[in-house]
Order: C-alpha cells, then sequence, then structure tokens
C-alpha cells in the first residue's frame, strides 16, 4: 500500500492557456511540451487504514487547505478505482522552486498519479493515467510520458506523446524563488471572463500548436523556437489585456528576452517561453546551452540546464 514515484516538470512549446470545461479539467487550447530532464518531483504514497483524514508533506512542511484537497481529489479517484477507503499519507518534495511558474503542478500531480495508482494496486495504461493526471491538474497530464508530448481538448483528453527523437536543450533562468501570486488556475478564469483578447487566443492557439507539433517532427529548431516564442507572447498579450491585467512578468523578465533576441542577432538559435510565472524558459541547442547560461546569467537569480527528459515511473522499493 505504499509506493514512490518520480516525475519531470514539463515546459510547454504550445501554450495551455484557458479551460472549455471547467468541471471536467479540459482545456480549451491544445498544447505541445517537452519533459524537462534534471528537474524532478518525487512522491510517496502510503495508504494506511489507522489515517482518519488523507495528510500532505509538501517540500517539508505540511500542508492543508487547497492544495490538500486537490491531493484528496486525485486521491478519491484512485479509493474508487481500487474499492478501499483507506486514507493516504502524501509525502512530495520537488528538486525546484514550487508554485511559482516551473510547473511544479505538472510534475506533482503525475507523480502522484503514478505513485497513488502503483500503492493501491490499480493497473491503468499511461494514457488513463494521464486522464486521472489532467482532472487535477492539466498540465499534468502531459508529464506522464517523456519527451515532446501532445494534450488536446477533447472531453476526455489524454496526452500522447510525440515519440520523436529531438535533443535540444532548455535553459531555465528563474528571477525569484518566490510563489507567484495568481494561480494558473485563477489566471485562466480572470483571463477567460474579463481579457478581450481571450476569443482570439483560443481561436489562434491551434495553429501554433500545429505548426510546434511539425517543427518538432521536422526537427526544425528555428522553426520550432518561432512558433514557440509566439505561443508564449500570445498567451501574455491575452493575460495583459485582462482587467485588472494579469502581469505575471518582473522587470528580469523583460532584460532576459532582450538577451535571448540579441544571441539571435549573433546567430545562435536561443528562442524564450514564459509560463504562468515570471521565469523565462530557453529553447536552444545542447552545444548552446553553456553560452544562453553566460548571457541569462546576471540577470536571474538561478540558472538550472534541462534536457529532453524520461516518463513519470515507480521506482523499486529499495530507492522510495
Ligand atoms: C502550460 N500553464 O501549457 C500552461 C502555460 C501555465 C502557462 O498549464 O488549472 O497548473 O491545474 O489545469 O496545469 C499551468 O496550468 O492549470 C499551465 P490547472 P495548470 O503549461
Amino acid at each position: 500500500m505504499k509506493a514512490t514515484a518520480v516525475a519531470h516538470p514539463n515546459v510547454a512549446l504550445a501554450k495551455y492557456w484557458g479551460k472549455r470545461d471547467v468541471p471536467g479539467n479540459v482545456p480549451a487550447t491544445p498544447s505541445v511540451s517537452v519533459s524537462l530532464g534534471g528537474l524532478e518531483t518525487r512522491t510517496t504514497v502510503a495508504f494506511d487504514e489507522a489515517l482518519g483524514g488523507d495528510e500532505l508533506e509538501l517540500n517539508g512542511s505540511i500542508a492543508s487547505g487547497e492544495p490538500l484537497a486537490r491531493v484528496s481529489k486525485l486521491l478519491d479517484e484512485v479509493r474508487a478505482l481500487a474499492g478501499h477507503r483507506r486514507f493516504a499519507r502524501v509525502v512530495t518534495r520537488n528538486d525546484f522552486p514550487t508554485a511559482s511558474g516551473l510547473a511544479s503542478s505538472a510534475s506533482g500531480f503525475a507523480a502522484l498519479a503514478r505513485a497513488a495508482t502503483a500503492a493501491a494496486a490499480v493497473h491503468l495504461d499511461d494514457r488513463a493515467l494521464s486522464r486521472v493526471a489532467r482532472r487535477a491538474s492539466a498540465s499534468a497530464a502531459r508529464s506522464v510520458f517523456g519527451g515532446f508530448v501532445a494534450l488536446g481538448t477533447e472531453d476526455d483528453a489524454a496526452a500522447e506523446p510525440l515519440e520523436v527523437d529531438f535533443p535540444i536543450a532548455i535553459v531555465v533562468a528563474a528571477v525569484t524563488l518566490a510563489a507567484k501570486d495568481t494561480s494558473s488556475t485563477a489566471g485562466m478564469a480572470h483571463c477567460r471572463a474579463t481579457s478581450p483578447y481571450y476569443g482570439a487566443w483560443v481561436d489562434d492557439a491551434p495553429k501554433v500548436a500545429a505548426e510546434v507539433r511539425a517543427a518538432i517532427v521536422a526537427r526544425d529548431l528555428p522553426r520550432l523556437g518561432r512558433a514557440a516564442e509566439a505561443s508564449a507572447l500570445r498567451m501574455h498579450a491575452c493575460m495583459l489585456a485582462s482587467d485588472p491585467a494579469l502581469l505575471y512578468w518582473a522587470p528580469a523578465t523583460i532584460d532576459l528576452l532582450h538577451r535571448v533576441r540579441a544571441l539571435r542577432a549573433e546567430g545562435v538559435s536561443a528562442w524564450a517561453t514564459i509560463d504562468a510565472g515570471p521565469h523565462v524558459k530557453v529553447v536552444c541547442a545542447p552545444a548552446d546551452a553553456a553560452r544562453v547560461v553566460d548571457r541569462l546569467a546576471p540577470a536571474a537569480v538561478r540558472t538550472i540546464v534541462a534536457h529532453v527528459g524520461g516518463a513519470a515511473r515507480v521506482l523499486p522499493e529499495e530507492a522510495s
């Protein structure tokens, strides 16, 4: 009744932003991501009949309220599939900053879904597991798989791996280690309710996602970078047009965008993407990663070079 799983966060190269169906947590836009190897969440789930409720320890602190409620909701699904009502103790740890736009909910809920089903001896195929993770947090559906991964907008959406061997580097330039003010879930709802550009964003996103996907299949880095940067900046344009404006950027975010442009002007194929936070992630060739780090580091509090990572996996018992 106990298992440990590891999952990597992912960065969307074509962004999911907005929900087509809120109760079912179905995205309004298709997304395409890459798994961030080198960053990981490790989660242990232990079902225990002595517990009077689910318990959550997140990065060494006991968590309650909304984070625990979201965990319990996923565990309820697993309990229903397993046919038992035991509560669980969940211990989860990220080796990167939590809730700061570094996609901790993606790796967190993917690792939780993987560990909870293993602990309860519920056997789901990867697509079924991806649906469980998507209902908890849509980006988590993608972190069930490794490599480049697509997630659609259909009612029962599950992510699917593209299975393309395309070695790229992703340089993460963190600009703060603090948690963000507005969660993605709240930010999306606010955009949908108040941004006059929301409809245009949702209409345009499938074209950009198709371009991102085609560029990955063609293993064409400049084509991928152009489309990924467009997806991120269009998403932020939609956010900025909300009322009140949703501004996730810090001064350093803009500084970093200019540094990436300067690198391109010097002939380096480096392209920026930004999620619901101030950090900038730069897609480049592995051979250019050190030069990109050198250029970004003065404007960042921390840089991390990620490579294309693998799928969420259960650890052997002795490693957990
Ligand atoms: C993405 N983001 O595609 C986009 C880009 C942030 C910006 O997925 O409400 O934490 O839990 O489904 O998955 C972050 O949103 O939102 C996200 P919920 P989630 O990666």
